[in-house]
């Protein structure tokens, strides 16, 4: 009697450790869902008139467009960056990832521009 007691409770134990191991990988499996990035992003190069802030860079660097010409900013990091103009002409504030920015240049020159939250993230837009 004492022995089948016994087995019935290590039966019952056994099936208590199974489903708290099922539900510890079932919650990591859902977290790393949650974790993996979306993918969302479209082509693999910025498209025409389009600069993307990728690895802590402006890409492309420089950026040549006739005048009247907008241009659209995508963050495609996963911290936050800004486009903000050396001279205060433009500046975006605070680009959550994938979030964009646009901004029309109407006027032949030249425009340098950073992000604030890391100065040494720097860009120009050529204006002809
Ligand atoms: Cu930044």
């Amino acid at each position: 009697m004492k022995k089948l007691v016994g087995s019935k409770s290590r039966l019952l134990i056994g099936f208590t450790l199974l489903f708290a191991f099922l539900s510890i990988s079932t919650s990591c499996s859902k977290s790393s869902v949650y974790n993996t990035p979306s993918g969302n992003g479209g082509g693999s190069t910025p498209g025409t008139n389009e600069v993307w802030i990728q690895g802590m860079t402006f890409n492309p660097a420089t950026i040549t467009v006739a005048a009247g010409t907008t241009i659209t900013w995508t963050n495609k990091d996963a911290i936050t960056h800004t486009v903000t103009s050396d001279t205060n002409l433009f500046n975006s504030g605070n680009i959550v990832s994938n979030g964009t920015y646009s901004f029309t240049f109407p006027t032949a020159g030249t425009y340098p521009y950073h992000c604030s939250i890391h100065t040494t993230m720097t860009a120009k837009v050529i204006v002809n």
